[in-house]
């Protein structure tokens, strides 16, 4: 037991605590992780930058869904919420071909059952945004799943309701970030059932830790697209010739600071709150 709780779960980047049966406490850490491994140098701020826009994105998408935020406590890194029932899957929803989308495509032609267009390229903006489910794996990488089994698994009502509200969160967030400069490639939705029965958006939310975010200055299909947050640090990793496998190298101080900068910048153009407002009344994002 600590002031915040009972410790009930770890992510690569991030801690969960229970304040109580009914409320956790989800603690964002300035740890980056990159190539699946998570780095020995922290990202100073980039905790606080997460938790601040998935509070963000929550405050401005209750009406298309609701969610399990609560609170945000006074250190800006940590969210109080609401203790749901997670369900067994967690729903991507892809606007561009990138990732195991971009891979299972090249495959055959389709992604989770979606059948698409031939001749798209790596990058390219897919004729309209697709969900695309898959089961979370305790270990490793997450198995896409088509949209019959992900109904199989969460019932088809709920998954009726999971699609529609995935998509219009994806369509809302997506339309606001490209207005801004930011193109959302991907992101990752995790959904949970309240003790109504009701169907609630949990974990984070749109953050570039859980989406793909690209600079949309210098977007070009037919390639990889550089991420806004991490590009530095991915492209210092390779450099120094690093196998890609624990342990990850320390970064220098230079990487750590355009970085902090980029994570900054993509809060700053997202919410429109100076970063430095926000760490003096973190519920400015409200
Ligand atoms: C989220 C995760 C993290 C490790 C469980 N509102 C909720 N109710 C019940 N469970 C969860 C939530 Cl958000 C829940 N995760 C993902 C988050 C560290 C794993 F911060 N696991």
């Amino acid at each position: 037991m600590t002031a915040q709780g009972v410790h009930v779960a770890s992510g690569k980047v991030r801690e969960i605590f229970a304040l109580d049966d009914e409320r956790l406490a989800l603690v964002a850490s300035d740890r980056i992780s990159t190539f699946d491994v998570v780095l020995p140098t922290p990202i100073p701020d980039k905790g606080r930058v997460l938790t601040g826009l998935s509070v963000f994105w929550f405050s401005r998408t209750r009406a298309i869904v609701p969610n399990h935020f609560l609170g945000l406590e006074a250190d800006g890194r940590t969210m109080v919420c609401r203790r749901l029932q997670m369900l067994p899957i967690e729903y991507v929803v892809r606007g561009y071909l990138a990732g195991s989308g971009w891979r299972d495509y090249r495959e055959t032609g389709s992604i989770c059952g979606h059948e698409l267009p031939p001749g798209l390229v790596e990058s390219a903006r897919l004729p309209s945004p697709i969900l695309t489910p898959a089961t979370k794996a305790k270990e490793g990488h997450d198995l896409n799943v088509s949209e019959a089994e992900a109904e199989e698994l969460c019932g088809s009502e709920r998954f009726a309701a999971v699609k529609a509200a995935s998509l219009d969160l994806y369509r809302f967030a997506s339309a606001h970030a490209e207005a801004r400069g930011i193109i959302l490639a991907d992101t990752k939705f995790e959904l949970g059932i309240a003790p109504d029965g009701s169907l609630v958006l949990g974990d984070e939310a749109l953050t570039p830790d859980s989406s793909r975010f690209w600079p949309a200055d210098g977007y070009e299909p037919g390639r990889p697209q550089p991420s806004f947050d991490k590009q530095f640090v991915r492209d210092w990793c390779e450099r120094t010739g690093w196998d890609k496998t624990a342990p990850g190298p320390a970064l220098p101080d230079d990487v750590v600071a355009g970085t902090r900068a980029r994570y900054v910048e993509a809060f700053e153009r997202l919410t429109e709150v100076a970063f430095e407002e926000y760490l003096e009344r973190p519920e400015v994002v409200l």
